[in-house]
This record gives structure tokens, sequence and C-alpha cells, in this order.
């Protein structure tokens, strides 16, 4: 299913092979372990998260995935016109962490009918398997002025849904739909790449 107007989100999968996958996840080790002055500011963990930032200037096989035509047309349909990238980071929640409040990555859109001001994809880097920190969703709360209201400030709202996905597949989402990171409650880290893009420059 690509992204889907009415609910506001859509899974695109397999954007990404398992080799593609480890190749990705072993860039992002070596980048971890450089010594701090090597290391970019944002890189830092938080929130028992490891981060790392701009991994589309830092890795060539994340610049190829944001790249993928299936992508770039789902965006394109969103938006309208081309899509700008304005953020593309490793988000590594560790095993007893993850747990974020349901929030949006744009400002409310008081007008149903207006675009996106924001996409932003979650691109699976292990499978999302439902407790291990899957990124739930509120389908529809784009549309919903009154709900993205409580952005930020609510911990569970009627309707979410937890994704469950594979590895190499990518959750779209509007930045106007609430979402969150969830609970990682294994024993192993749930590594994504999170990606956000801008409608064209008028
Ligand atoms: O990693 C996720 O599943 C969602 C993360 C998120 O929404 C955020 O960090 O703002």
């Amino acid at each position: 299913m690509g992204f889907d107007e009415s609910a506001g989100w859509g899974l695109i999968r397999d954007l990404l092979d398992e080799r593609q996958i480890v190749e990705i996840l072993f860039g992002c080790d070596e980048l971890l372990q450089l010594p701090e002055a090597d290391r970019m500011a944002r890189d830092r963990p938080h929130n028992g998260t490891r981060h790392l930032v701009d991994l589309h200037l830092r890795l060539d096989g994340v610049a190829d995935a944001v790249q993928q035509p299936e992508l770039l047309e789902a965006l394109e349909t969103m938006f309208g016109g081309p899509p700008q990238l304005s953020q593309c980071d490793f988000r590594s929640p560790q095993p007893g962490f993850g747990d974020q409040k349901l929030h949006m990555d744009a400002l409310p859109r008081l007008d149903p009918t207006g675009g996106h001001q924001v996409a932003t994809m979650i691109l699976a880097l292990c499978d999302f398997t439902g407790d291990n920190g899957s990124t739930r969703l509120v389908p529809g709360s784009h549309l919903r002025p009154d709900l993205q209201q409580l952005g930020g400030n609510v911990d569970r709202l009627d309707g979410e849904q937890t994704v469950v996905c594979s590895a190499g597949d990518g959750i779209l989402f509007s930045g106007h739909l609430l979402h969150s990171g969830t609970h990682n409650s294994t024993t192993a880290e749930r590594p994504a790449l999170q990606i956000v893009w801008h409608p064209p420059q008028t």
C-alpha cells in the first residue's frame, strides 16, 4: 500500500533489501564509534535512543535509499511537486526506551483540505514487531484539527495503530498526523532511519 490520503499514511514495502540494510547498519555502527571530536554535534544519544544526523551526506546507501523512484513518486503526489529533503537521521531506541507522547512533525493544519507542510518516513532497519518500539499512528488525525491540538500532550487516543512491518519497509506519513515511537520491551535495539521532507519552495 502506498500513501493513503484519507488515512494520512502508507507503507512502502521493500525500499531496502537485506544487503543494503546490513551495509547501512555497519556504516552507522562505524559512525557511532567515532571519537567524540569526529562526531557531528547532534549525533548524541537522547532518552535512551541513539542518534546520527545527516546520513544522506555520510552514507552512500542512505543517499541511494532516499532517491528511490517509488518513494519520490509518493512524495510528489503528497506535495504536488518535488520534495525537499530536510532531515535524514538514524534513530535507535534501546531496550526499555522509545516511549513518546503522540505528536506531529508539523504545525496543526486548521484547513484539512490544505496541503501537507511536512512528510516523514520511518524506514525500518529491523522488523517492527509491535513490542520492540514500533511506530504508532492515529489514522485520519491529519484531517482533525481538534485532535492535532492535543499533539505533544497525549499518551493514547482511540483508533491509534501500532505498525508491524518488515526490515526495509518505509512508514510514510503526513507531518500533520499524530504519531510516536513506542516502548521497546525487547532485549534488542530498534534501528530505523527517520527522514523528513518539505514541499517545494514557492
Ligand atoms: O521512531 C519512531 O518510530 C518515531 C519517532 C518520532 O516520531 C520522533 O522522534 O519524533
